[in-house]
């Protein structure tokens, strides 16, 4: 149900937070951990399953297997890391792997994990497949540095993969989210900008993010984005969302101006990195329609948020429809 929040301005509140927040921390690992957080998310059967991303207190990270029947609590965490860097064989992995989308593609019977891989040379974007979370096949990098925020469509558009990722040219032009085609999950090309940073006093300038994997709704794929926000006190990361074509998914139809969730509770607002709300995965009952966010809290901890998606798609429909761009890479004027 949409809450009403106390505020004067009668703002909607379209997620809720679970009140045993945070439902993970370093605390309750089998093994020496630093911190958990930005878990990829996926339900397999009766049973939630994260891939967390797990900090170690040399500064690198490596991802580990939790599951639980109702995605709350009760979790078993495998007792070593799941899914650890491997330097010898993929040298892009020198300094750990991070932040996993975890996308089910059907005519795989697989799932693809998009993660960073942090190289000496800056961040990429590497492709993992499993089928039981127990045994991973590396694709190995699809992106060089810099790139990362990336998750894979769960099918095929014409003949050709989809995956959205977010590279960073350096210099001022912004940190924009794009999407990308391939035959084969290998060979990447026919690049395009999906969404733009906006510009200014804008909640999502300068730099934006895609969140957890895209989600296939009837009206479109749902996308849960991060603005980063630089401010003299640090940056925030707050999340927005918007709606793809469904055929089309170069095809904006809806983005929010607001942001829709940030950083308020303690566990959002203090740890590692202050001021930071990063969902890496979010799991769609069909039945229920209830949509279950699990985000990094301050890149300390793991927290848990629910919406309906019926509540999700009404709000979008009240969003702007951005102007059609003429061609890729062209500037928006916001
Ligand atoms: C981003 C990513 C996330 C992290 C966030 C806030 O660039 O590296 O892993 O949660 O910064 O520190």
């Amino acid at each position: 149900m949409l809450r009403e929040s106390k505020s004067p301005n009668l703002h909607v509140e379209l997620f809720d937070r679970h009140p045993g927040n945070p439902i993970l921390t370093a605390q309750d690992w089998p093994y020496p951990a630093h911190t958990v957080f930005n878990a990829g998310a996926c339900q397999v059967r009766d049973e939630t399953i994260l891939l967390v991303r797990v900090e170690d207190r040399r500064g690198h990270s490596h991802l580990t297997v939790a599951r639980s029947n109702d995605g709350i609590s009760n979790w078993q965490i495998d007792s070593k890391p799941s899914f650890a860097p491997d330097p010898t064989n993929f040298a892009e992995e020198s300094w750990g792997v991070e932040d996993p989308r975890l996308t089910w593609v059907e005519e795989r019977g697989e799932w693809i994990i998009a993660y960073t891989a942090y190289s000496s040379s800056g961040p990429l974007v590497s492709l993992a497949a499993t089928k039981d979370f127990v045994t991973f096949n590396r694709l190995g990098p699809v992106m060089p540095p810099e790139d990362k925020d990336a998750a894979v469509f769960p099918r095929r558009f014409g003949n050709r993969y989809a995956m959205i990722h977010r590279p960073v040219s350096g210099g001022s032009s912004g940190a924009h989210i794009w999407l990308s085609f391939s035959p084969d999950l290998t060979h990447w090309g026919d690049h395009h900008v999906l969404l733009h940073a906006r510009r200014g006093a804008w909640w999502d300038a300068n730099k934006i993010g895609l969140s957890p994997p895209p989600l296939e709704t009837p009206e479109g794929w749902l996308l849960l984005y991060h603005g980063v926000r630089h401010t003299p006190g640090g940056c925030l990361y707050r999340l927005g969302l918007a709606l793809l074509d469904l055929e089309d998914p170069r095809r904006v139809l809806r983005r929010s101006d607001e942001w829709i969730f940030a950083p308020e509770k303690s566990y959002e607002r203090q740890g590692d990195v202050n001021g930071v709300v990063f969902p890496c995965g979010w799991i769609l009952d069909k039945k229920t329609g209830l949509i279950r966010v699990y985000y990094g809290g301050a890149d300390t901890c793991i927290a848990l948020a629910t919406a309906q998606l019926d509540d999700v798609l009404s709000y979008l429909r009240k969003c702007p429809a951005p102007e059609p761009r003429q061609r890729p890479g062209m500037t928006q004027s916001e």
